[in-house]
Parts: C-alpha cells; structure tokens; sequence
C-alpha cells in the first residue's frame, strides 16, 4: 500500500531515488496523481518551509528539495489534467519582480495548459513593463501573477497599476495567488481573481474566460 507519509519524508530528506521510487509506487497502485502530490509532496515543502524557518534547514537544501519536487511534478504532469479542453485563450503567467519562487506557478500553469489554454510561462522575477510587453505581444485574455514572499506582494500592486496606465486594462483579466495572497488582497489591488491553488486557479481562469 502506497506510503504518502514516507513520500514527504523522502522529499525533506531530498532523497530523490526514494522519492522516484514512492511516487512510482503509488502511481502504480492507482493513487490519484492528486492525493501524490497534495499530501506526499507539497506537504513535504510546507515541512521544508517550516524547517527553512527554524533555521533547521539552508537555502542549497531547500533548493535541491524544489529540484527534486520538480521532477516530480514533472512525471505527474500526464495524469494532473483535466480533459475539458477550453478555448485556447493566450494566458501569460509569471513570478513577480523580486521573487524567484516558481514550482507553486509552474504548477498552475500546467493546470491552466490542460485545461486547454495557450499558457506562455514567462519566468520569474518579472517587471511589470514585462508582463505589459508580454499582454501586447500575445494579445493575452488573461494574465496570472504570483507571489510567494509578504515583500513581493507590493509588486503585484505595482503590476496591476501599471497595467491599468499601460491602457490595456479592459482586454485582460488579472488573476493573482502564492502562498501570502488572500481574496481580500486582490480586491484591494483590483485583480479580477484570486485562486489559492492551481486547481482552482484553472477554474476561475475558465470562468473569467466565460
Ligand atoms: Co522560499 N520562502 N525564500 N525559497 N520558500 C517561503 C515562501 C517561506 C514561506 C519559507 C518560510 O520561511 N517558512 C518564506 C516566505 C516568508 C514570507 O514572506 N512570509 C521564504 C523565504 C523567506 C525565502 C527567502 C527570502 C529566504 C532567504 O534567502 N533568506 C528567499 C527569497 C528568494 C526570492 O524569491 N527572492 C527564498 C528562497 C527560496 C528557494 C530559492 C531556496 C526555494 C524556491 C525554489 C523554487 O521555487 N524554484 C524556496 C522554497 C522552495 C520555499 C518553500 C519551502 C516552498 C515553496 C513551494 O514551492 N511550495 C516556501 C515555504 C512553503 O511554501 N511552505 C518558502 C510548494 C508549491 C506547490 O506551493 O508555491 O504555495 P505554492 O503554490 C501553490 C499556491 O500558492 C498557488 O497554487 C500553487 C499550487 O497549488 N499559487 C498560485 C502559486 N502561484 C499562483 C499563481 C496564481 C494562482 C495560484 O495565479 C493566478
């Protein structure tokens, strides 16, 4: 029987030979690609955050953590999506300026290409004047931003203001999230929405769509 709890183990051990093993495993066993990742690995990174926190564990092992998550995430990729395919929307979706963190975004991006979108992941440590040029370039409907730091949320406001200067803010909708991120933040900045995980990030990307 599939171990998610020895999953979460592994991923702050960054043992990725047993990690790959265990995701194998239950994958093999008919887990559900979601139960994988939600209570074996993203619990194993709110582990890591914590122990990041208490100064129990450095950056270059939290890093190698986020390396081995994202190879993960990488062989869930397949079985994460959803079939309903929608539209093929141009969705741009990028870390803000000053934040590196990208395995939450990169995640809502597969959920959003699954579900039928044209998602042009842009990075992360993005300008403003990026995601502009980026909005013009692609003729984008939506435009996702995400935070992963309490400091970087000001950039997301910064973003948003910027957008509506830029004259484009009528053609596009602004969705934003990361772990810091609340409803009330993003009626604050004026975003159209905010979701707190890449699932529901799909589904409000789809209703915004409508
Ligand atoms: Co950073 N880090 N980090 N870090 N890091 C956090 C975020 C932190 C909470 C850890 C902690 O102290 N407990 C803390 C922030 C505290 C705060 O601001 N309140 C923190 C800090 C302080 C820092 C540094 C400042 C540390 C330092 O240098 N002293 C530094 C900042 C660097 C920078 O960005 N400028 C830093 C660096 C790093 C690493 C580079 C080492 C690494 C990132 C590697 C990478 O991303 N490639 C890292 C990591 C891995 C983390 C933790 C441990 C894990 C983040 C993660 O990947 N979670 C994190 C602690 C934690 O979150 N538990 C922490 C898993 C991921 C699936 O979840 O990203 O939340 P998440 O994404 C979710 C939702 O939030 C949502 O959907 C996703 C999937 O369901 N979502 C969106 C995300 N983006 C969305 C966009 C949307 C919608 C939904 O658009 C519409």
């Amino acid at each position: 029987m599939a171990d998610l709890s020895a999953m979460t183990e592994a991923l702050v051990d960054c043992d990725e030979d047993k990690l790959f093993e265990l995701v194998n495993a239950a994958l093999a066993e008919n887990i559900p690609a979601t139960d994988v990742l939600n209570q074996g690995l993203i619990a194993g990174m709110d582990i890591v955050g914590e122990k990041m926190e208490s100064g129990d564990m450095f950056i270059p092992e939290v890093l190698m953590a986020a390396q081995v998550m994202g190879k993960c995430v990488e062989l869930l990729k397949p079985l994460l999506g959803e079939d309903e395919a929608d539209g093929g929307a141009n969705v741009i979706i990028g870390t803000v300026k000053g934040d590196l963190h990208d395995i939450g975004k990169n995640l809502v991006a597969m959920m959003l290409e699954s579900a039928g979108m044209n998602v042009h992941n842009i990075g992360v440590d993005i300008e403003p004047e990026e995601f502009i040029a980026q909005i013009k370039e692609k003729n984008a409907k939506i435009i996702c931003l995400s935070a992963l730091l309490t400091t970087t949320m000001p950039m997301m406001k910064k973003t948003v203001a910027a957008i509506v200067e830029s004259g484009l803010r009528n053609q596009v909708k602004i969705m934003v999230g990361g772990a810091p991120v609340t409803q009330a933040f993003a009626d604050e900045i004026g975003a159209d929405g905010f979701a707190p995980d890449a699932g529901s990030a799909s589904k409000l990307a789809k209703a915004l769509l409508n």
